[in-house]
C-alpha cells in the first residue's frame, strides 16, 4: 500500500528495534553536545547581526526574542532527526497516565462521525478520500456520546479537566466556520492501516510533572509518505503543518523536521488500550522531544503550509517550538 519510493529520507529508521535506538542514543547524545556547541557559537554571531538589523515593532521583548531565535536554531539544526528520546520497556509505563488540558476536546463527539481533514497535499485528487471542501464536513455532537465518553474516561476525567463540557452545551455544534479548502477526509481505520508502533517515552508537562507513557499509533513520517504534502517550485516540502481540534479552539504548529522525526506518532492507543476521550480520542499526537503542550489531542485537521501556523500555547508566550 505504501509506495517505498515516496517515503521521506531514511526508511530504515522505520524498522529500528529498541536496542538499536538505545545504541543510537548513546552515540548521538555525544554528537548532539558537539553540534549544540557549534550551533550555539554560530547563533551567538548570528544574533549579533540580527540585533543590529532595523527592527519592526515586536511583541516579544529583546531577551525573549533572542531566546525564541535561539530555540528556533536549535530546533531546526540540532534536534531535527539526529536526536532520539530515550525509550523504556512498556512494562514501566503508567497504567493510568494523568490527563491534562481539555481545550477543544468535545466528549459529545460521535466517534463514527470523526474524520481527519488533511489539506495542502500533493495531487490530492488522486486519493479516493478527496473532497472539494473539507470544511463542509459535519462532526456530529450529541448528549448521548457525552455520557458514553464520561463513562469510558471514568476516574480519568475527574483530573485535569479545565474545560468541562456542561450537559447543557453538549450536542450543540460549536464548530467554527472555515474557508473552503480541498483535501482528504480520512477515517481512523485508514490511519490505522499504516505500520503500528508502540513507544514508551517520558511525557513532560511545563507545569513540572513527567511520567512514562506508552503510546500506540503510526509514525507521522509513514503518514507523510502515504499522503505526501505539496512541493514548492524548488522541490522542497512545505515548511510547516498546522493541526487543530475539530472545533478549531486548540491549535499546534510544527516545522517539517519535527514531523519527520521517527518518534513523532499519530496515536490512537495509550497504555495498550484505545485512547480515552480525556487523552484525545480518537487521534492525538505524541512527540517525545517536545513538551506536552505541543502534543495536540483530538486532532481534527492537518494543513501543510509555508506560513508559520498559530499555536495555542505560543499565543500565551510559550516557545513555539516547545522543545525539551
Ligand atoms: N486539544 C488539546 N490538546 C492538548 C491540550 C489541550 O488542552 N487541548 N493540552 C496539552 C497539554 S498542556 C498537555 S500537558 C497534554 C496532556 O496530555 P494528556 O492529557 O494525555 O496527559 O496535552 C496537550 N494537548
Ligand atoms: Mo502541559
Amino acid at each position: 500500500m505504501t509506495d517505498p519510493t515516496q517515503r521521506p529520507a531514511d526508511p530504515a529508521a522505520s524498522s529500528e528495534t529498541d536496542a538499536q535506538v538505545m545504541e543510537q542514543i548513546t552515540r548521538r547524545t555525544r554528537r548532539s553536545f558537539l553540534v549544540a556547541g557549534a550551533a550555539a557559537a554560530t547563533t551567538a554571531i548570528g544574533l549579533r547581526i540580527y540585533d543590529h538589523r532595523p527592527r519592526q515593532p515586536d511583541i516579544l521583548h529583546r531577551p525573549m526574542r533572542t531566546a525564541e531565535e535561539f530555540n528556533r536554531v536549535l530546533a531546526e539544526n540540532v534536534i531535527g532527526e539526529t536526536t532520539l528520546a530515550r525509550t523504556y520497556p512498556q512494562s514501566q509505563a503508567l497504567a493510568n497516565p494523568r490527563p491534562n488540558g481539555a481545550i477543544g476536546i468535545r466528549r459529545d463527539l460521535n466517534p463514527a462521525s470523526w474524520r481527519l481533514q488533511v489539506t495542502g497535499l500533493a495531487d490530492s485528487q488522486r486519493h479516493p478520500q478527496y473532497v472539494d471542501n473539507v470544511s463542509d464536513w459535519k462532526y456530529e455532537y450529541a448528549t448521548s456520546y457525552l455520557e458514553a465518553a464520561l463513562q469510558a474516561d471514568g476516574e480519568a476525567q475527574k483530573a485535569g479537566d479545565n474545560n468541562k463540557l456542561s450537559k447543557d452545551d453538549a450536542g450543540v455544534s460549536l464548530s467554527i466556520a472555515r474557508p473552503p479548502a480541498p483535501g482528504l477526509l480520512l477515517t481512523l481505520a485508514e490511519i490505522q492501516a499504516l505500520p503500528f508502533v508502540q513507544q514508551t517515552t517520558e511525557f513532560k508537562c511545563i507545569e513540572g510533572w513527567s511520567e512514562l507513557v506508552s503510546f500506540g499509533g503510526v509514525r507521522f513520517r509513514d503518514f507523510l509518505a502515504l499522503y505526501p504534502p505539496f512541493r514548492n517550485p524548488d522541490g522542497s516540502l512545505p515548511r510547516y503543518a498546522a493541526m487543530t481540534t475539530p472545533d478549531g479552539s486548540f491549535s499546534c504548529g510544527f516545522d517539517m523536521a519535527s514531523l519527520q522525526h521517527p518518534q513523532t506518532l499519530l496515536c490512537f492507543q495509550m497504555s495498550g488500550r484505545d485512547l480515552l476521550p480525556a487523552h484525545g480520542a480518537p487521534l492525538r499526537l505524541a512527540m517525545p522531544l517536545k513538551y506536552g503542550y505541543k502534543q495536540i489531542k483530538q486532532i481534527g485537521r492537518i494543513s501543510y503550509t509555508n506560513d508559520k501556523p498559530s499555536d495555542y500555547f505560543a499565543s500565551f508566550g510559550f516557545d513555539w517550538h516547545g522543545g525539551l
